[in-house]
């Protein structure tokens, strides 16, 4: 597959076979990724990346698009199918794009909106003041408790103070059940929308491990690349009630869309999430989905054995959150450095009543999504466990410095540490070991 390009572009080709050598060497416990299957991958890399195709099937602004209609159509019936909802529109370029023409769709200029505050674990596009969505809305952000669960007491309290016209429920580092009811309940009350964010859990709803907002919210976006394990992409769904609130709606998200805010939607992308819907709708897809959640459960309790600190204590879906506090604040950054040399992937984040800032956080979150597609399972989740503990425990002395050049010098020396520390080297080569029983694409040309 990749031989042209070997001989066309042999840098390009270069560094997409060091990825897979990375990846395939490495443990990947970012949540949000995932690694898809081969059929997605060739359902992106065709002459469907060539068509434009502005409009909705059977209504183009170009010819030639007998066979984009059927691709289309084969999606949107697919996702119809796997989330049990009424209307579908999988054009939207990711879940940002996606997620703003909820806005588009719902609320003026300056209307007020509601949704769950970043350094708590929301999402930058539900309101927060960095985002376009927290300038041209006035946002109001929820927060969750002390204990790490959203604070039901003071979202609705805000929604009747606020009365906002649209209330987001959904995050980016939320590792409990989302209380879809309750939000559900709260909107109405309110006379709100209320717009639920699955892109993390949408693999977990179709295999039904995590409920379903379908019955309590109107309008549901996902992202396509996270537990879903299709290509990147998004896919914004009106629910009945949502059509029951207004029967407009569908119409009104499909504008906003597209000429809303798109031109021609990337069709090889359209049938790669097509794939990956058919593919979620198998029973195999149910067992993923269900070891996801086994092991991101195995992992909680190894690091938890091992001395570590869970946000909750514990999980019920893909994802852990590692609050770092008792060893310091702000050193997220040493840790995931730490375990970046040891060939395991993971991303800083913030963590409830965060102490330190958003780019020096206080937590490193982690999930299962991409481990558990290779086949690992609980066993090795212990070992996994134990490893970070052990990284963790290594750099605990090491504590971020308050000034900004300060910051620098004392990066470059931990970074030599890191180099020449015995412990993450001996971890690095437990986990190429680990890694060879589970190779990534055996049969992939450019592996081998
Ligand atoms: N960047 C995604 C994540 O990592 O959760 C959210 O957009």
């Amino acid at each position: 597959m990749m031989n042209d390009i070997s001989k066309t572009d042999p840098e390009i080709y270069d560094a997409i076979k060091k990825e897979g050598v990375r990846i395939r060497n490495g443990l990947e416990l970012i949540p949000s990724e995932n690694y898809v299957s081969k059929a997605v991958l060739q359902a992106l890399g065709n002459f469907f990346n060539c068509k434009y195709s502005e409009g909705y099937p059977k209504r183009r602004y170009y010819g030639g698009n007998q066979f984009v209609d059927e691709v289309e159509t084969l999606a949107i019936e697919r996702a119809k199918k796997a989330f049990k909802v009424p209307h579908a529109n999988v054009q939207p370029y990711s879940g940002s794009p996606a997620n703003f023409a909820v806005y588009v769709a719902t609320c003026s200029l300056g209307d007020t909106i509601m949704g769950h505050n970043l350094p708590d674990g929301g999402h930058l596009t539900h309101g927060w003041k960095a985002s376009v969505t927290g300038q041209f809305f006035k946002s109001v952000m929820y927060h969750v408790k002390a204990d790490g669960y959203l604070d039901l007491e003071e979202i609705r309290q805000l929604a009747e103070n606020h009365k906002p016209k649209l209330i987001w429920v959904g995050a980016t580092a939320y590792v409990r059940e989302f209380p879809f009811e309750e939000l559900g309940k709260i909107a109405d009350d309110a006379g709100a929308y209320l717009a639920a964010d699955i892109a993390h859990i949408s693999g977990l709803v179709i295999a039904g491990v995590h409920k379903s907002p379908v019955p309590r919210a109107h309008i549901i976006t996902t992202t396509t690349h996270k537990t879903l394990r299709g290509p990147r992409g998004g896919i914004i769904m009106v629910t009945q009630k949502g059509l029951d609130k207004d029967p407009d709606l569908a119409d009104k998200i499909d504008r906003a869309v597209f000429p809303g805010l798109q031109g021609g939607p990337h069709d090889n992308q359209t049938a790669g999430i097509a794939v990956a819907l058919g593919e979620a709708m198998k029973p195999e897809f149910k067992e993923y989905a269900e070891q996801i959640v086994k092991n991101s459960k195995a992992l909680a309790k190894s690091l938890m054995n091992n001395g570590i600190k869970l946000v909750t204590d514990g999980t019920d879906n893909h994802m852990l959150l590692v609050d770092l506090t008792p060893f310091g604040k702000g050193n997220g950054i040493f840790v995931q450095e730490a375990l970046e040399m040891a060939n395991i992937t993971v991303n800083k984040n913030t963590i409830p009543a965060e102490p330190s800032s958003p780019f020096y956080p206080s937590g490193i979150r982690l999930g299962t999504p991409a481990i558990t597609t290779t086949g690992m399972k609980e066993k090795e989740m212990e070992k996994i466990g134990k490893w970070i503990s052990d990284i963790i425990k290594e750099v605990k002395e090491f504590k971020l410095p308050d000034g900004k050049e300060e910051r620098a010098i004392y990066l470059k020396k931990f970074k030599e540490f890191i180099i020449k520390n015995k412990k993450i080297e001996s971890i690095k080569k437990e986990v190429i070991d680990l890694c060879k029983g589970f190779p990534l694409y055996p049969d992939l040309d450019i592996l081998k």
